[in-house]
């Protein structure tokens, strides 16, 4: 009985290939009776020959089923980790469930997101707005790093931060009710890319400048670039109970204009550091058209970097103490303070480094080289006390302290082609993602010979990321390779390809490929992947809570309060809506009329959403259960305008309308 039941596990997962790869739904049941009536009727024989037989058509191989196996997640079971990845120049979020590799949910964040009712006229708009950089409001970003808050340097479930690589801001994502809650825009950097990251118990969201400027981005003739070009790495303070990041409590360290990348924030042994990764020291700023060289060539004439070494806690008092000089409403740290005090020092890293992870236990970080066939790991603990004995090699153009490299090291690691990120198992493992070659490289953090293994992904993989990976306990199990062309992988969708999510399993000795994800809405780099049970969202909210201020909004609707109030030329209109219908579903206003529609949700049960909108208004908000929102427009164009609820709700969900007449002036 026992191999009846292992051969008709067997086929079901031969039936999932099926179903999962070509051919539908359907011929996953056919697959599933096929395997009951094999298993049932004429016993091991019949269905391991089936299962033969449907692995030949198929062109299955036995590590194709197990694949299936691993990563089958049938229908009403709960995946074990969930996957938050940037969405790219999307500008939002991706939510993924692991291992089923199923998206679950898209985050509007930085860019308006219509399902979601995410800056189409509702309270959304204001956090939106907030993300203006100078006069101009921005409807796109190019995201690059979630991170997940943290406790005691782990992963502890409450929020998500995340960057834009082209405009410098940062968002704060609220995983209770998976909701962008805040932007904050950088004032003084042009750009950013090391960030977000946070420390390990999100005193700080730190936020790296990547493309130099005059911070503030005044002008400067690109001449004057080694004089007033400069980087600069922000602390963003966040305040864990209000949910949200304290501008007036954040500052900053002037870098120097080395383009900075990618940082990291030190932990356990290593706690009240930070490490930023840098190219282009040369100062190249192009000149093309000129026939100068590019920057990319300019930029790679050195052998060495600077990996920026942080005393964060240290510039945090000296900040403290008033050190600092403000510059556009941010209190700065000065470079020459910075350096003078231990906060900034230097040393040398192998040619157009990328990548930067703080090993679990604090002790190392790992930094790899674009052209360089190396990581290299530094020794938090020696740097720290070079930093403390000032026991330099030398100085740099703008007189920072410069650490020996050798002094400085734990040792490099032969890696291969392109070394750019690493990551972490719970065995003392990293796993290298190696751009050129197209490969994951699993080396050991112990011994640092060359890589144990090496496994071909397709293809160009940029990032990599690891179950609970950027924690002091990482979980092992799972790697996902973050690769960024996938030409002959899937069906053909034209010129622009999706990018490709493998899932590869790390539990064993050998890696195994057990799925591919095509990401067909967006470029993700980075992506962190948690246990599914530290999130506790939120099934339906608090009746007539506002989800963008987390208050119960003061103009919250009751049942039978409904109204319409006006006033001048301004319309109030105090709105419900419930299965199916609103009250009021008339609503007449003059041409030029100021309007506010504040609609609450009655609904309490779970999953029973309503949306609303107007014809040519541009308007959309969806309203889950207890939401509030308020929506205001210019009731400008005269006429007629039915108003409806864009989610199936009920049967009646298509009764659930309305009229806004908006009556023309006389003239
Ligand atoms: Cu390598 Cu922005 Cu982290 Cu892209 S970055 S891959
Ligand atoms: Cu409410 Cu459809």
């Amino acid at each position: 009985m026992r191999a009846l039941t292992l051969v008709g596990i067997t086929i079901l997962a031969t039936g999932v290939v099926s179903a999962g790869i070509v051919v539908g739904c359907e011929n996953q049941h056919l697959a599933q009776q096929q395997a009951v009536s094999g298993g049932g009727g004429s016993g091991n024989l019949g269905a391991s020959a089936s299962i033969q037989q449907l692995m030949k058509e198929r062109g299955l191989r036995e590590a194709d089923v197990t694949a299936a196996l691993k990563t089958y997640v049938p229908t009403g079971k709960m995946d074990e980790y969930y996957l938050f990845t940037s969405g790219g120049q999307s500008g939002n979020v991706n939510v993924i469930g692991v291992p089923s590799m199923r998206i679950l949910k898209v985050i509007g964040v930085f860019s308006p997101e219509s399902w979601q009712g995410w800056g189409y006229g509702g309270d959304s708009n204001k956090i939106i707005e907030k993300g203006a950089q100078g006069p101009h409001r921005l409807y796109w970003a190019d995201t690059h790093h979630p991170n997940l808050s943290e406790m005691k340097g782990d992963y502890d479930g409450k929020f998500l931060f995340i960057n834009d690589k082209a405009n410098a801001r940062v968002a704060v994502v609220d995983l209770e009710d998976f909701s962008t809650k805040q932007i904050v825009a950088n004032p003084l950097a042009a750009s950013d890319h090391g960030g977000t990251f946070v420390t390990p118990n999100t005193e700080y969201v730190i936020e790296t400048s990547q493309y130099p400027a005059p911070l503030g981005r005044e002008y400067a003739p690109l001449d004057q670039y080694k004089d007033k070009y400069r980087g600069v790495v922000v602390f963003w303070k966040f305040d864990r109970t209000k949910g949200r990041i304290d501008p007036a409590k954040s500052w900053a360290i002037e870098l120097p204009p080395y383009t900075q990348d990618l940082a990291d924030a030190g932990k356990l042994d290593s706690d009240g550091w930070a490490y930023i990764n840098s190219l282009n020291t040369e100062l190249a700023t192009g000149g093309t058209l000129q026939g100068k060289p590019p920057i990319e060539s300019g930029a790679s004439q050195n052998d060495m970097d600077y990996l920026h070494v942080i005393n964060w806690k240290k510039g945090e008092e000296l900040v403290n103490a008033g050190k600092t000089k403000t510059i556009a409403g941010m209190r700065v740290l000065p470079m020459d303070v910075a350096g003078a005090e231990g906060v900034l020092t230097l040393v040398g890293e192998p040619k157009s480094p990328h990548g930067c992870d703080v090993t679990p236990d604090g002790k190392n970080v790992v930094v790899g080289g674009k052209l360089d066939t190396h990581v290299t790991l530094y020794d938090t603990a020696k740097m720290k006390s070079l930093i403390e004995q000032k026991k330099f090699e030398g100085k740099d153009i703008y007189g920072l302290p410069v650490m020996g490299f050798k002094d400085a090291v734990t040792g490099q690691v032969e890696i291969g082609l392109g070394p750019l990120h690493t990551v972490f198992d719970d065995k003392g493992n990293a796993y290298t993602s190696v751009f050129i070659e197209s490969v994951v490289a699993k080396w050991s953090t112990k011994d640092l010979k060359k890589p144990v293994e090496k496994l071909k992904v397709h293809y160009n993989i940029g990032h990599i990321t690891a179950a609970e990976g950027d924690t002091v306990s990482p979980d092992g199990k799972y790697v996902v390779a973050m690769n960024k062309m996938s030409m002959d992988r899937f069906l053909p969708v034209g010129p622009l390809f999706p990018q490709n999510f493998q899932l590869v399993d790390i539990s064993g000795d050998k890696m195994q490929l057990l799925a591919d994800l095509p990401i067909g809405n967006s470029e993700p780099h980075y992506a962190q992947m948690i246990k599914a049970d530290k999130l506790k969202p939120l099934k339906v909210y608090k009746p007539g809570t506002n989800p963008y201020t987390d208050q119960i909004d003061p103009n919250r609707v009751e049942g039978g309060k409904e109204r319409i109030v006006k006033n001048g030329n301004k319309v109030e209109v105090f709105m419900t809506a419930i299965r199916s219908h609103y009250v009021p579903d008339q609503i007449e206003v003059d041409e030029g009329d100021d309007v506010t529609l504040h609609i609450t949700s009655l609904e309490s049960a779970e999953d029973q959403t309503h949306g609303f909108t107007i014809d040519m208004y541009n308007v959309h908000v969806s309203l889950e259960p207890g939401k509030h929102d308020n929506i205001s427009f210019k009731a400008d164009v005269p006429g007629t305008f039915p108003f409806y609820c864009t989610e199936f709700c009920s049967a009646l969900h298509l009764e659930m309308a309305g009229y806004l007449l908006v009556k023309p002036k006389q003239h």
